[in-house]
């Protein structure tokens, strides 16, 4: 079979005293980091349509990304897609990747043609997940790209492009079912809007939960068992997208009784779009229990879009790490790459490059993270921090057997509150230290 990374072995641990850039100085796959090695914590998967479908394409110049399995159109060059796909997954060493229905089977002319289309690609793809080992994390749609979408999918104004989205989202959710599809994913995709001078707000969200709940619904019908995931994004392409942040989606699902069917796909560039860090909406996906999945990137907060940069700041990815080693980890979801190459790194070599740097910050984070839990340092100052809900009033406060009366009454009697550090220096500091103890334990 034809290679498409010939010049390249698979990836190998080499630790951080190693200056060979094509391996990895963080991240031993089989170390036990606690009771789990380091790929069961990570659950890495590599987002099909950046690594093998980007062109480099943007608003201001042509593609420049030229990749030998994109020179023939069609299926040829899907199946070519797949195996250049398939080969990376091996040769980084990665369990998962992630699709859309339209990244890896051509549309054609028709929904018809690009259902066979999908069909045909899929039982390709299943083969070789049997060959490698490698699995699907989640499978989606594309409900954005085609220009049928340009007023959104589920919340279309139009019934009939509702429905094509609905058609797209069976198909593809049988895909997934047949793929072994671990979640299925909603990104908002167009759903949203621009002005409120053409748009019924309240119907639009309306017609987005039913569509969803008939999603819940087909995958009953097919016994799809898969974690359903809504991955928030505040703006992009909508000026208003309706999955805004994590508080939002939670309370949208909350509000048309979806909460107990979906969790988050946290997105690092998204939150920082929302004007949040990574962490706050990793922390509050989770203290609601929906935090399923993430999709691994950053931004460029001197551009302030969604520029889905490679991770590589360890801070990030530290802090991240101590929200999912304290939810006791983040399966059946995982840590998809949703980030691409920039448009200059124009070598093959380049994608190879760029995932060892997201799995190798990654993989240091969770080593800092098991430190620190292990330590108990922070748990230690926030239990003595919130201390005084413990006993007395704070108890009954926490309890509800207390009232204004009474507070006010012990406010009255007690005097000013003591004043109490919140130690923030000190806490970044212990931080940076458990940082280096773990490039250190590396
Ligand atoms: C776009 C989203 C998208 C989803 C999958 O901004 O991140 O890539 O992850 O549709
Ligand atoms: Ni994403
Ligand atoms: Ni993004």
């Amino acid at each position: 079979m034809k290679t498409f990374f010939p010049q390249i072995e698979k990836i190998q641990y080499e630790g951080p005293a190693s200056a060979n850039p094509l391996a990895f100085q963080f991240y031993d796959a089989g170390a036990k980091i606690g009771d789990r090695s380091m790929q069961e914590h990570l659950r890495f998967s590599i987002a099909y349509w950046h690594t093998f479908c980007g062109t480099g394409s943007d608003p201001f110049g042509a593609k420049t990304l030229d990749r030998p399995w994109n020179a023939v159109a069609g299926m040829p060059g899907a199946e070519a897609k797949l195996y250049a796909a398939f080969e990376f997954f091996q040769k980084i060493g990665v369990e998962y990747y992630c699709f859309h229905d339209a990244d890896m089977a051509p549309e054609g002319d028709s929904l018809q043609e690009f259902q066979l289309n999908l069909e045909s690609m899929c039982k390709l793809t299943l083969q070789l997940q049997k060959d490698t080992g490698v699995k699907l994390l989640w499978g989606t749609a594309n409900l954005f790209s085609h220009p049928r979408y340009m007023c959104g999918a589920a919340t279309n104004p139009d019934p009939h492009v509702f429905a094509c989205a609905a058609a797209q989202v069976k198909k593809m959710l049988e895909m997934t079912h047949m793929l072994g599809g671990e979640n299925y994913v909603f990104w908002g995709g167009r759903e949203g809007y621009s002005t409120l001078l053409n748009t019924d707000m309240q119907r639009e969200q309306e017609h987005f939960a039913k569509f969803l709940h008939m999603a819940v619904d087909y995958a009953k019908e097919i016994g799809f068992t898969g974690q359903f995931l809504i991955e928030p994004k505040p703006k992009e392409p909508t000026v208003h997208q309706y999955d805004y942040d994590a508080a939002t989606v939670i309370s949208f699902l909350k509000t048309y009784e979806l909460q107990d069917k979906f969790k988050l796909n946290i997105e690092a560039n998204h939150a920082t779009l929302a004007g949040h860090s990574f962490a706050h909406e990793l922390a509050v996906a989770s203290m609601n229990g929906m935090l399923g999945s993430v999709d691994a990137n950053r931004g460029d907060l001197l551009l302030g879009w969604d520029t889905d940069q490679f991770p590589t700041n360890f801070y990030d990815c530290a802090t991240a790490m101590l929200v999912l080693l304290n939810q006791d980890g983040i399966a059946p979801g995982g840590l998809n790459f949703d980030a691409k190459v920039r448009r200059d790194s124009s070598d093959l070599e380049d994608l190879f490059h760029a995932h060892i740097g997201g799995m190798d910050s990654f993989a240091l984070g969770l080593r800092f993270a098991h430190l620190v839990i292990e330590d108990g340092v922070l748990s230690e100052l926030l239990t003595e921090r919130y201390a005084r809900y413990d006993h007395g009033i704070g108890k009954e406060i926490e309890a509800g057997m207390t009232d204004f009366s009474a507070l006010s009454r012990f406010a009255l009697e007690n005097g000013e509150p003591q004043q109490r550090s919140g130690r923030q220096e000190k806490l970044e500091n212990i931080f940076n230290h458990y940082l280096v103890k773990a490039i250190k334990e590396s």
